[in-house]
Protein backbone atom coordinates (compact mmCIF):
# COMPACT_ATOMS: atom_id res chain seq x y z
CA UNK A 1 0.00 0.00 0.00
CA UNK A 2 1.40 3.28 -1.09
CA UNK A 3 1.43 5.58 2.14
CA UNK A 4 0.24 9.27 1.78
CA UNK A 5 -0.10 10.54 5.31
CA UNK A 6 2.04 8.60 7.68
CA UNK A 7 1.10 8.43 11.13
CA UNK A 8 3.70 10.64 12.42
CA UNK A 9 1.94 13.12 10.42
CA UNK A 10 -1.81 12.80 11.31
CA UNK A 11 -0.52 12.80 14.87
CA UNK A 12 1.13 16.75 14.24
CA UNK A 13 -2.20 17.54 12.14
CA UNK A 14 -4.45 16.26 14.84
CA UNK A 15 -2.67 18.17 17.78
CA UNK A 16 -2.84 21.75 15.80
CA UNK A 17 -6.74 20.97 14.87
CA UNK A 18 -7.23 20.20 18.75
CA UNK A 19 -5.64 23.42 19.91
CA UNK A 20 -7.14 25.26 16.90
CA UNK A 21 -10.69 24.30 17.51
CA UNK A 22 -9.90 24.72 21.66
CA UNK A 23 -9.22 27.80 20.57
CA UNK A 24 -12.29 29.03 18.84
CA UNK A 25 -14.38 27.27 21.04
CA UNK A 26 -13.25 29.29 23.83
CA UNK A 27 -13.65 32.59 21.85
CA UNK A 28 -17.12 31.82 20.72
CA UNK A 29 -18.45 30.32 24.01
CA UNK A 30 -16.40 31.18 27.13
CA UNK A 31 -13.69 29.55 29.13
CA UNK A 32 -15.68 27.29 30.79
CA UNK A 33 -18.36 25.78 28.50
CA UNK A 34 -19.16 22.24 26.96
CA UNK A 35 -18.54 21.21 23.96
CA UNK A 36 -19.80 18.13 22.47
CA UNK A 37 -17.65 16.42 19.80
CA UNK A 38 -20.58 14.32 17.36
CA UNK A 39 -18.43 11.02 16.13
CA UNK A 40 -19.89 10.02 12.63
CA UNK A 41 -19.34 6.06 12.45
CA UNK A 42 -17.69 4.38 11.41
CA UNK A 43 -15.20 6.30 9.06
CA UNK A 44 -14.05 9.00 11.67
CA UNK A 45 -14.08 6.47 15.12
CA UNK A 46 -10.18 6.67 14.63
CA UNK A 47 -9.87 10.12 13.93
CA UNK A 48 -12.43 11.51 16.85
CA UNK A 49 -10.53 9.66 19.75
CA UNK A 50 -7.45 11.23 18.84
CA UNK A 51 -8.80 14.63 18.25
CA UNK A 52 -10.82 14.36 21.79
CA UNK A 53 -7.58 13.99 23.31
CA UNK A 54 -6.07 16.82 21.45
CA UNK A 55 -9.21 19.24 22.74
CA UNK A 56 -8.80 20.78 25.94
CA UNK A 57 -12.18 21.55 27.00
CA UNK A 58 -14.94 20.86 28.73
CA UNK A 59 -15.99 17.67 26.43
CA UNK A 60 -18.83 15.34 25.89
CA UNK A 61 -18.71 12.51 22.80
CA UNK A 62 -21.90 11.52 20.94
CA UNK A 63 -22.04 9.16 17.94
CA UNK A 64 -24.22 9.45 14.07
CA UNK A 65 -24.16 6.36 11.61
CA UNK A 66 -24.05 6.96 8.24
CA UNK A 67 -23.74 5.16 5.03
CA UNK A 68 -23.87 6.11 1.43
CA UNK A 69 -20.39 4.00 -0.10
CA UNK A 70 -21.04 0.12 0.73
CA UNK A 71 -18.88 -1.84 -1.07
CA UNK A 72 -18.09 1.08 -3.75
CA UNK A 73 -15.46 3.25 -4.20
CA UNK A 74 -18.00 6.10 -5.25
CA UNK A 75 -20.89 7.20 -3.16
CA UNK A 76 -24.22 5.86 -4.16
CA UNK A 77 -26.00 9.56 -3.70
CA UNK A 78 -28.19 8.05 -1.29
CA UNK A 79 -27.35 9.46 2.73
CA UNK A 80 -28.41 6.39 4.84
CA UNK A 81 -28.99 7.19 8.60
CA UNK A 82 -27.95 3.92 10.48
CA UNK A 83 -27.93 5.57 14.23
CA UNK A 84 -29.10 8.33 15.81
CA UNK A 85 -27.75 10.46 18.73
CA UNK A 86 -28.86 9.75 21.99
CA UNK A 87 -29.14 12.89 23.20
CA UNK A 88 -30.71 16.60 22.09
CA UNK A 89 -28.08 18.83 21.43
CA UNK A 90 -30.63 22.09 21.27
CA UNK A 91 -28.67 25.10 23.08
CA UNK A 92 -25.25 22.96 22.57
CA UNK A 93 -22.12 24.17 20.90
CA UNK A 94 -21.49 20.90 18.69
CA UNK A 95 -18.61 19.76 16.63
CA UNK A 96 -19.49 17.51 14.05
CA UNK A 97 -16.19 15.18 12.89
CA UNK A 98 -15.75 13.36 10.17
CA UNK A 99 -13.01 11.35 8.27
CA UNK A 100 -13.68 12.99 4.77
CA UNK A 101 -15.42 14.64 2.83
CA UNK A 102 -16.04 13.45 -0.81
CA UNK A 103 -18.83 14.77 -3.07
CA UNK A 104 -20.01 16.89 0.20
CA UNK A 105 -23.42 14.96 0.33
CA UNK A 106 -22.80 13.58 3.81
CA UNK A 107 -21.73 16.91 5.19
CA UNK A 108 -24.85 18.73 3.54
CA UNK A 109 -27.16 16.10 4.67
CA UNK A 110 -25.96 15.66 8.55
CA UNK A 111 -25.89 19.38 8.62
CA UNK A 112 -29.42 20.23 7.56
CA UNK A 113 -30.01 17.65 10.14
CA UNK A 114 -28.39 19.04 12.80
CA UNK A 115 -29.60 22.53 11.90
CA UNK A 116 -32.70 21.58 13.01
CA UNK A 117 -32.18 20.57 16.28
CA UNK A 118 -31.66 23.99 17.28
CA UNK A 119 -27.63 23.62 18.61
CA UNK A 120 -26.08 26.83 19.75
CA UNK A 121 -23.28 26.38 17.51
CA UNK A 122 -22.29 23.95 14.97
CA UNK A 123 -18.67 23.90 13.85
CA UNK A 124 -17.39 21.01 11.71
CA UNK A 125 -13.75 19.03 11.10
CA UNK A 126 -12.35 16.82 8.49
CA UNK A 127 -9.48 15.28 8.28
CA UNK A 128 -9.27 14.97 4.81
CA UNK A 129 -10.81 17.06 1.72
CA UNK A 130 -11.03 16.12 -1.99
CA UNK A 131 -12.07 19.56 -3.10
CA UNK A 132 -12.36 18.11 -7.07
CA UNK A 133 -15.09 15.63 -6.28
CA UNK A 134 -17.70 18.23 -4.97
CA UNK A 135 -21.32 17.18 -5.79
CA UNK A 136 -22.78 20.09 -4.04
CA UNK A 137 -21.53 22.84 -2.42
CA UNK A 138 -19.82 23.45 1.14
CA UNK A 139 -16.76 22.03 2.73
CA UNK A 140 -15.98 21.71 6.74
CA UNK A 141 -14.76 25.00 8.96
CA UNK A 142 -11.64 22.90 9.76
CA UNK A 143 -9.94 20.61 7.56
CA UNK A 144 -6.74 18.55 8.30
CA UNK A 145 -5.31 17.63 4.81
CA UNK A 146 -6.56 18.68 1.24
CA UNK A 147 -5.80 15.76 -0.91
CA UNK A 148 -6.68 14.94 -4.83
CA UNK A 149 -8.85 12.47 -6.49
CA UNK A 150 -7.87 8.69 -4.84
CA UNK A 151 -9.89 6.51 -2.77
CA UNK A 152 -7.61 6.30 0.70
CA UNK A 153 -7.92 3.69 3.62
CA UNK A 154 -6.56 3.56 7.26
CA UNK A 155 -6.81 5.34 10.16
CA UNK A 156 -10.43 4.30 10.39
CA UNK A 157 -11.51 4.70 6.97
CA UNK A 158 -12.08 1.34 5.06
CA UNK A 159 -12.74 -0.24 1.54
CA UNK A 160 -15.49 -2.50 1.72
CA UNK A 161 -15.22 -2.80 5.31
CA UNK A 162 -11.47 -3.36 5.29
CA UNK A 163 -8.59 -1.11 5.98
CA UNK A 164 -9.77 0.88 9.07
CA UNK A 165 -6.82 -0.26 11.72
CA UNK A 166 -3.97 0.70 9.37
CA UNK A 167 -2.25 3.40 11.45
CA UNK A 168 -1.82 5.89 8.46
CA UNK A 169 -3.62 6.65 5.16
CA UNK A 170 -2.97 5.12 2.13
CA UNK A 171 -3.78 4.86 -1.45
CA UNK A 172 -5.96 1.54 -2.48
CA UNK A 173 -4.50 0.53 -5.39
CA UNK A 174 -6.95 -0.94 -8.29
C1 LIG B 1 -17.78 7.84 4.10
C2 LIG B 1 -17.05 8.78 5.04
C3 LIG B 1 -17.92 10.01 5.04
C4 LIG B 1 -18.56 10.00 3.66
C5 LIG B 1 -17.90 11.03 2.78
O1 LIG B 1 -18.77 7.13 4.78
O2 LIG B 1 -16.88 8.20 6.32
O3 LIG B 1 -18.93 9.93 6.04
O4 LIG B 1 -18.34 8.68 3.13
O5 LIG B 1 -18.32 10.93 1.45
P1 LIG B 1 -19.22 12.02 0.71
O6 LIG B 1 -18.62 13.35 0.96
O7 LIG B 1 -19.09 11.61 -0.76
O8 LIG B 1 -20.63 11.89 1.17
P2 LIG B 1 -19.36 5.70 4.27
O9 LIG B 1 -20.66 5.88 3.61
O10 LIG B 1 -18.29 5.00 3.48
O11 LIG B 1 -19.61 4.97 5.65
P3 LIG B 1 -18.52 4.53 6.76
O12 LIG B 1 -18.03 5.81 7.41
O13 LIG B 1 -19.30 3.68 7.69
O14 LIG B 1 -17.40 3.80 6.07
C1 LIG C 1 -15.56 8.07 1.13
C2 LIG C 1 -14.38 7.37 1.30
N1 LIG C 1 -14.06 6.30 2.07
C3 LIG C 1 -12.79 5.86 2.00
N2 LIG C 1 -11.86 6.41 1.17
C4 LIG C 1 -12.15 7.46 0.39
O1 LIG C 1 -11.23 8.00 -0.39
C5 LIG C 1 -13.46 7.98 0.45
N3 LIG C 1 -14.09 9.00 -0.18
N4 LIG C 1 -15.34 9.04 0.24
Amino acid sequence: MKVLLSADAIAARVRTLGAQIARDHRARAGEDEELVLVCVLKGAFVFAADLARALDVPLRVEFLGVQSYGEATASSGDVRLTLDLGHSIAGKHVLLVEDIVDTGLTLSYLLGMLRARGPASLTTCALLDKPSRRRVEGGADHVGFAIGDVFVVGYGLDHAGLYRNLPYIGVLEA
